[in-house]
Formats: C-alpha cells, structure tokens, sequence
C-alpha cells in the first residue's frame, strides 16, 4: 500500500505466486511370505480403501511387484509408509512401504 501524489491510497494488486507442493506415491511392495489377507487389511486400515478394492491392488503388487497405494504430501507420504512398516513388522510380516516422488 503506498501513497499517491494526491494523497490517495493505491492498494498493490500483485498475486501471490502460489505453488503445488511436491506429491509423493506410497508404493506397496511384493514378497514371497506375507499372508494375501493380511496385505488386504493394511490397505483397508491405512488406505482407507474398500474391500474390493483392496483386494485388487493387492493382487497387483502380487503380480506385478509394485502398486501405487495413494498419492500425498511428503510428510503424509512418509508418515504413511512408516506405520505400514511398523505394524508389518509387529506382526512379524516383512511387507514394505517406500515413498518415490511424482515427477
Ligand atoms: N506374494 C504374497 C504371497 O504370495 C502376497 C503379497 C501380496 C505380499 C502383496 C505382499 C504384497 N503370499
């Protein structure tokens, strides 16, 4: 906000320039030992997903090796992954997380 020469009161307009923050995919990994239903639950109770769809993501990383279990912020992504990891491991399942970044 500044002054005029009139003495009246000129309101700047620039925009702010706002930026997208950078999204990070959590990634579901295959192994050879952790129960199918098991990997079904994780994905209902952390990813918030339906049964169905669940169940077809879980199949995918059974077949494929890798599925894209959501898309978050860095902190969220992170966060995410960990408490997958964690639990897994206190179930005595290496089922794994890992966050890669969206390019
Ligand atoms: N491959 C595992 C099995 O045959 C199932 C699995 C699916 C594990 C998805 C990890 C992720 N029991």
């Amino acid at each position: 906000t500044e002054q005029d020469d009139d003495g009246s009161v000129a309101v700047a307009t620039a925009k702010p320039k706002l930026q997208q923050p950078p999204m990070y995919k959590v990634l579901l990994l295959n192994d050879d030992y952790t129960p199918m239903d098991f990997v079904v639950e994780i994905l209902e109770q952390f990813f918030r997903m339906s049964r169905e769809r669940a169940t077809q993501i879980m199949l995918t990383v059974h077949t494929q090796g890798s599925a894209v279990c959501g898309v978050y912020t860095r902190d969220v992504a992170e966060t995410r992954a960990e408490q997958v990891n964690r639990y897994s491991r206190e179930h005595q399942h290496p089922l794994m997380c890992k966050t890669q970044k969206v390019t």
